[in-house]
């Protein structure tokens, strides 16, 4: 008990001397599980993955259909507006940017903003050009196994800190939705649901945007 207290603040202080724990942000070994609402049951049969609103064309997935998608695997570490950080987490599933670069998904000069729509009508919005990184995955997989029910079987968006990767924006982890079903391309912004609940819309953990106003 006492060891693993002090081993959770000597990996926390390694973690900050590196530059990798954001402010206002404590690590936790375990990996915690946040959502409003039941867990949703999965049907492989019904089961269906779409693209819409701004692209050339809209897209439908199988759950076949969907395996079949070029898949990475990035180490990330996810923080939590909750406070909670979780670091070196193995996650793999498909980058927007592979399905662009692939042909596979003609997104119009008009996109701006994306939408990720979820089992129950959890939405959460993003920029397009934050969801073009390489931080933003449209994850099967955490650790070598499909995901845990609890933390969106069978697909979730997941949004974190590429180590050294200074270049890319890092929001908070709701902005990842767990059981997504659809992304809505968009002109213009539009909030989701923790974003309209008073959550700061572009959350950028480094500048400790959790909410709207403070
Ligand atoms: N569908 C859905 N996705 C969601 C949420 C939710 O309530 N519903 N909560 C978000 C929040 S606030 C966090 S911190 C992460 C938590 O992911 P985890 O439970 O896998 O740790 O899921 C995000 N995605
Ligand atoms: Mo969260």
């Amino acid at each position: 008990m006492l060891d693993s207290i002090f081993r959770r603040k000597k990996d926390e202080q390694t973690m900050r001397s590196a530059g990798r724990l954001p402010p206002g942000q404590s690590l936790t070994q375990r990996f915690p599980v946040l959502h409003y609402g039941p867990v949703p049951s999965f049907n492989p049969t019904t089961w269906d993955f779409k693209v819409w609103g701004e692209v050339e064309q809209p897209l439908r997935f199988s759950w076949t259909e969907f395996n079949q998608l070029p898949r990475v695997q990035v180490k990330m570490d996810l923080h939590c507006v909750t406070r909670w950080s979780q670091f070196d987490m193995l996650w793999e599933g498909v980058t927007l940017r592979s399905l662009v670069e692939r042909g596979l998904l003609k997104i119009k000069p008009t996109a701006r903003h994306i939408l990720q729509h979820a089992e129950y009508g959890y939405t959460t919005n993003l920029p397009l050009e934050v969801a073009l990184q390489d931080n933003f995955l449209l994850a099967t997989h955490y650790d070598g196994k499909p995901l845990d029910p609890e933390h969106g079987y069978p697909l979730r968006g997941v949004i974190g800190a590429i180590p050294e990767r200074d270049d890319l924006v890092t929001p908070y982890l709701w902005k990842g939705a767990k059981w997504l079903r659809g992304l809505e391309f968009l002109t213009d912004d539009k909030l989701g649901f923790w974003e309209e609940a008073g959550y700061h819309n572009k959350a950028d953990v480094w500048k400790e945007e959790r909410y709207a106003r403070g």
